[in-house]
């Protein structure tokens, strides 16, 4: 066995796989007493500058649940700070910019991202690859929209109001700051892919807040931007967001291999959208694991029954892990999607 013969980059190339590959979108993090325990007293930016902590981070899950691959403990906005946005990751809250971006001025925080930047980056994954033998990396990074969502409105948002209000109201000024993201994400993705990752998701987690025209007018030519920026490389794309039943075809469209899919599309259907040849990835509801194991088990089995016949299934939550689920819940899922895909 190699990483690229690993069930989960079959299945990401539509390849026949041993077994079903599931991983958990933020499958490191606070559901774990063992990252509770490491984080402790530090700040989680500064976590993410420490290529030991991120190493520890993320081997943490793959000991624990046996999941098929590992995702790199990082953040979307790491590669802002790197470039020097004031920004910071508030407990309880999230990203917080000292300097929301609204106009041609403010543009100025964001020059383009150099490999040095992020290269404690490089270095954990150099670590990690080392660790993980056969098992998969996934290196990450923000889509442009949602990297904006936070510069524009300072903070995390329901609504995005001030960000739609930039792309309607200054139609040039939001594709400047798109094309400087996408360049941003691109190179972050590249330093990752450079150093040894496997396989890359972009998140454009908030972008289902959009109708298909205006994704399709003002934002798909960044993210497709991001994905010719790492094409050619021997690496599978994965694009994920959230509500983004509508916009399936379209995040298909902008160029990844894979599609992530929420819980609110069943995945027979989320194939019509996308077209036969990118394989999907999801699509368990996260808070489903808070229900009785029967339940979790039946829950994910019709989540494979959906798949049951589609060329390349990774398995996954509809969105990341919630923060209190019980680990145990995680590790059965994992056991459970093994057994029942067994070929
Ligand atoms: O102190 C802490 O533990 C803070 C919580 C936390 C963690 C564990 C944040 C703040 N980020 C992370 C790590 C993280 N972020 C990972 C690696 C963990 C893993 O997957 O195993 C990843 C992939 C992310 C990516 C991320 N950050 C996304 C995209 C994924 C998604 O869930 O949609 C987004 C939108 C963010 C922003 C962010 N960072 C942190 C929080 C709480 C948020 C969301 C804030 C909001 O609601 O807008």
């Amino acid at each position: 066995m190699t990483v690229t013969d690993s069930a989960f980059l079959k299945a990401c190339r539509r390849e026949p796989v041993p077994h079903t590959p599931v991983w958990f979108m933020r499958q490191a993090g606070r559901s774990l007493p063992e990252y509770r325990k490491v984080r402790e007293g530090i700040a989680m930016l500064d976590s993410c500058m420490r290529p030991d902590l991120v190493t520890e981070i993320t081997l943490q899950p793959v000991r624990r649940h046996g999941v098929d691959a590992a995702i790199l403990f990082s953040d979307i906005v790491v590669p802002l700070k790197a470039i020097g946005v004031d920004l910071d990751i508030k407990p309880g809250v999230g990203p917080v910019v000292a300097r929301p971006i609204r106009s041609r001025a403010d543009l100025d925080q964001l020059r383009p991202l150099e490999p040095d930047d992020v290269r404690y980056v490089a270095e954990a994954i150099g670590l990690l690859t080392a660790e993980l033998g056969d098992t998969p990396l996934i290196g990450f990074a923000g889509a442009p929209f949602t990297l904006a969502s936070y510069l524009v409105e300072g903070g995390p948002s329901r609504n995005h109001e001030h960000t739609k209000a930039l792309m309607y109201g200054d139609p040039e000024l939001w594709a400047e700051l798109l094309d400087r993201l996408a360049g941003i994400a691109g190179a972050f993705l590249g330093a990752q892919i450079d150093a040894g990752v496997s396989a890359v998701q972009l998140f454009d987690s908030w972008v289902g807040a959009l109708a298909p025209a205006d994704y399709r007018a003002s934002v798909l030519p960044a993210s497709a931007k991001v994905f010719e920026a790492v094409a050619g490389r021997g690496v599978p794309r994965i694009h994920f967001g959230v509500g983004t039943g509508e916009l399936l075809g379209l995040l298909g469209e902008a160029g990844a291999d894979v599609v992530g899919v929420d819980w609110r599309v069943p995945l027979a259907e989320a194939a019509r959208r996308v077209g036969p040849d990118k394989a999907l990835q999801g699509n368990l509801d996260p808070a489903v694991l808070f229900a009785p194991p029967e339940v979790v088990a039946a829950q994910a089995d019709r989540v494979l029954d959906s798949a049951a016949g589609l060329p390349g299934h990774v398995f996954n939550l509809g969105h990341g892990v919630l923060p209190t689920t019980d680990p145990d819940a995680l590790t059965r899922l994992v056991a459970h999607v093994h057994e029942r895909t067994a070929r």
